[in-house]
């Protein structure tokens, strides 16, 4: 991600007494709706990325400028409330830090990159997560990568209201280059796992769709996940999450169960298993097994979980002949976005123009498709 230009504008605004800080977006290989049931991850930080250049400005006012979209907005320190809009993930950062006690005094921000909006590849986490890295560095702040994640997660919790997992924080924070990560959320513990490329590539391909009802629905999932842990809880007192439980002690429970709830538990006991499977799979480079679960994980999304749409769906269908392709499943929260595909190395160009000409047919829609390696996590430029 070229920073000249959001210098230029920075510095056509302030002064060059500023600092840069960056963190990237996520792409995951399975382990969906998994990591706010005390599940398994497996995610990696990708090569596009958010870039803030800060500067302290001795005042209690913040000015902030979405370099992409050309606005400019500002706020006082004593007046954070949550609004609309990108500036909510600013003011819920800065409020997040100074609750775990970070000094944010008055600051001026440009801020832009390249993660694409809207397509399910965090590009909020890397906002949430750049800048907290950054304002952490600019006012002597102590907090450790982990509080950092967890400080982006809090603002999407109280400020976008969306009750999202610790999945895009950690991958935005944990990230590193040539890994993908094994998160454990329960325990928030992260192992890094090189990623072995040879003779495949990951694909992207961006639906260009964002369903509005993705943050509402997400909020459901959570719940519904809850109603099922509570129904088990009253025989099983000390369960506190999904992780906790097995498919036979939640086949035991079917019939005490809401028809819909037991779809979604069901769901997530198997995505974690299906995430185990895959750590061990992609380590040996066995890629039709990890295919395999990659096409079950999408299944389960789509009828099960049904967080899936119709964009999602055609494309991932139009994969499933296609012996060039080992695996395909929507990716993130659902409703639109991306789907993740797994592409042999020397079929990735057809794939995309595949893929591109039959979206196109079929919903009048382009496709952008991105051939994406894994990349470094948050940090201050030097
Ligand atoms: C979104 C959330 F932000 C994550 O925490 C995760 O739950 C994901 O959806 C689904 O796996 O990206």
């Amino acid at each position: 991600m070229d920073t000249l230009k959001l210098v230029e504008k920075f510095e056509s605004q302030w002064d060059e007494n500023h600092i840069t800080s960056r963190a990237p977006g996520r792409m995951n290989i399975i382990g969906e709706h998994t990591d706010y049931n005390g599940g398994f991850v497996l995610p990696a930080a990708i090569d596009k990325e958010i870039v803030c250049i800060l500067q302290a400005n001795n005042t209690n006012t913040i000015n902030a400028i979405a370099s992409d979209l050309d606005e400019k907005e500002s706020f006082t320190l004593e007046q954070i409330t949550a609004t609309n809009g990108w500036i909510n993930y600013i003011k819920g950062v800065v409020a997040e830090l100074i609750k775990k006690g970070v000094k944010v005094q008055g600051f001026n921000l440009v801020f832009g990159g390249d993660v694409p909006l809207g397509a399910g590849l965090s590009s909020s986490a890397a906002l949430e997560c750049a800048l907290a890295t950054g304002l952490n560095n600019l006012f002597g702040g102590k907090l450790s990568q982990r509080e950092i994640a967890l400080v982006g997660q809090a603002a999407e919790h109280n400020y976008a209201g969306v009750k999202c997992g610790i999945m895009d924080q950690f991958a935005s924070t944990f990230g590193q280059k040539d890994h993908v990560i094994k998160i454990d959320c329960k325990h928030q513990e992260t192992a890094h796992f090189p990623l072995n490329t040879q003779g495949f590539k990951w694909v992207l391909c961006n639906t260009g769709v964002s369903h509005s009802l993705a943050s509402s629905e997400y909020n459901t999932r959570r719940e519904q996940c809850e109603a099922g842990v509570a129904v088990l809880q009253k025989e099983m007192p000390k369960l506190e999450d999904l992780r906790g439980a097995t498919l036979a002690q939640l086949k035991a429970h079917r019939s005490a169960m809401d028809p819909t709830i037991y779809k979604r538990c069901e769901f997530v006991i198997n995505e974690n298993e299906r995430v185990l499977k895959a750590c061990k799979h992609l380590e040996n480079n066995e890629l039709d097994a990890l295919g395999a679960l990659i096409y079950a994980s999408h299944d389960g999304l789509q009828h099960d979980y049904e967080v899936s749409c119709k964009e999602l769906d055609f494309l991932v269908d139009q994969t499933r002949d296609n012996d060039q392709v080992f695996g395909a499943r929507m990716m993130g929260g659902g409703f639109g976005g991306c789907t993740i595909n797994l592409v042999r190395t020397n079929a990735v160009d057809s794939f995309i123009e595949m893929q591109t000409e039959a979206y196109q047919k079929q919903f009048n829609r382009k496709l952008v498709c991105y051939t994406v390696v894994t990349g470094d996590g948050a940090r201050v430029e030097d």
